[in-house]
């Protein structure tokens, strides 16, 4: 007997032990032998909804390393590529069988099936299934595939099986947990941005902002709310910052502080955008410069708050956390981020935030157009016009047209009259006075600067 085969028998017997001193459980004895062209790395028998589901690991290409991954850096010494070059396994595949249907079958990195296996994290009583993924490498991420149940699909033509609810998007290379925060019977996501790169000193000393997030009923967004910390709970701050202004008080330029830029940060993350300024005001000695601390060139603190806030707004969730800020651009960005995917310097449509959510988009839209951001107005207009998102509404659509060209010039008031010139056909007189009222009163409800 092969050493696979001797595995894949000790998971059945482990697993066999396991769901009789469980539930009354039985293994259906039709399951099919794992491929002979497969390693086995995982097997678990769960019941759910009265189906005893079988989740099979494997890794499809034991001891061989990807084309796509170049041999000097698989062999770079760090301890993750050592460990995974041991363990031979690079991808594995998850299967999701019911009796001896394959339901599903999902090829990635390093999977994990973890400790959420039977527990309903989207709180609708349905029990979910949540399968870790990380992208391997020093500079890896993970991800989180959701799992449900598909009980309509359970009547007596249609065969039951399991949907992929959801996919996380990468977190950080640091393992999100799932916990009920608020104490609402649904799992909030916690976990890290990871969005920030090399930004601004390198790979290990990037910035890493708390995450939560919280399941919407299609998808996981930014729970602003829950990730807010009371000012009272973040004591100390007055002591480092001095600190760092005092080491930052030198004739040759230090390279910024890793202090400096994750406090920042993390205050903007925890709901305190003006303490998250105020401490980089306390810290950053005036007329100071600064360098990173791979290169020369120097950037005084307007410049570097300037490349901070870019950073945020380009980061994963850090344009959500600006939107929630009340940052009239970063809401018009979650707002193109949730109609369409695009926008976004890290492309949030692979960041899946909800895309294709045009409720969402919309609402992003209004709150930035009434902030008076032309680009918002524009395509709340689109919105009106269309009834995506929203009631349609030719009056709200003429008005917000209107908005979008009258503190505009050029091209671009050119584009918006033409836009509001096209819904002027739609309406009646009536109609026309009642947008250029709502117009009106908006225009001086939002004096010009
Ligand atoms: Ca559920
Ligand atoms: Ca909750």
């Amino acid at each position: 007997m092969t050493q696979r085969w001797t595995t894949f028998f000790a998971a059945v017997v482990l697993v066999a032990a396991t769901a009789v001193a469980g539930s009354a459980q039985q293994i259906p004895s039709n399951v099919p032998p794992v491929s002979d062209s497969d390693q086995l790395i995982e097997e678990r028998f769960i019941e759910l909804t009265g189906h005893v589901v079988r989740l099979v690991l494997v890794s499809p290409q034991a001891g061989v390393v990807p084309e796509n991954l170049e041999p000097q850096t698989t062999i770079a010494g760090t301890g993750f590529f050592d460990l995974a070059l041991s363990a031979r396994n690079w991808g594995h595949r998850l299967e999701i069988w019911n009796e001896s249907e394959l339901v599903y079958s999902y090829t990635g990195w390093l999977m994990n099936i973890t400790s959420h296996v039977a527990v309903d994290i989207t709180g609708d009583g349905n029990l979910n299934l949540v399968v870790e993924e990380h992208s391997m490498g020093r500079m890896g991420s993970y991800e989180y595939h959701v799992f449900e149940w598909n009980t309509e699909a359970s009547s007596a033509s249609v065969r039951p099986g399991f949907d992929l609810l959801f996919t996380s998007g990468p977190m950080a290379n640091a393992a999100a947990s799932f916990e009920d925060l608020d104490g609402d019977g649904v799992l909030e996501m916690l976990g890290r941005d990871d969005g920030y790169g090399y930004w601004p000193n390198g790979w290990p000393t990037r910035p890493m902002p708390s995450v939560v997030r919280r399941w919407n009923g299609s998808g996981y967004e930014v729970a602003m709310d829950l990730m807010t910390i009371p000012l009272s709970e973040l004591d100390g701050q007055n002591q480092i910052a001095q600190k760092i202004n005092t080491f930052m008080r030198t004739d040759e330029p230090v390279c910024v502080p890793r202090e400096l830029y994750e406090i920042v940060i993390g205050l903007i993350y925890a709901g305190h955008w003006s303490s998250a300024w105020q401490f980089f005001d306390d810290a950053w000695p005036d007329g100071t410069v600064a360098r990173a601390c791979d290169s020369v060139g120097v950037r005084d603190a307007v410049e570097f708050r300037d490349e901070l806030l870019l950073n945020v707004t380009e980061s994963t969730y850090g344009v959500a956390v600006l939107a929630e800020h009340g940052d009239p651009e970063a809401q018009f960005l979650l707002g193109n981020t949730y109609a369409t995917g695009s926008s976004l310097g890290q492309g949030m449509s692979v960041y899946n935030l909800g895309v294709g959510d045009d409720v969402a988009a919309a609402r992003w839209y209004r709150e930035s157009a009434e902030q008076g951001y032309w680009r918002a107005q524009s395509e709340l207009g689109r919105h009106y016009l269309t009834g995506r998102g929203v009631p349609q509404d030719y009056v709200l659509a003429y008005k917000s047209f209107n908005l979008a060209a009258s503190r505009r010039s050029g091209q671009v008031r050119e584009r918006a009259i033409a836009d509001r010139d096209s819904v002027y056909e739609l309406l009646t007189r009536d109609q026309i006075a009642e947008a250029q009222r709502l117009a009106r009163e908006w225009d001086e409800a939002h004096p010009r600067d």
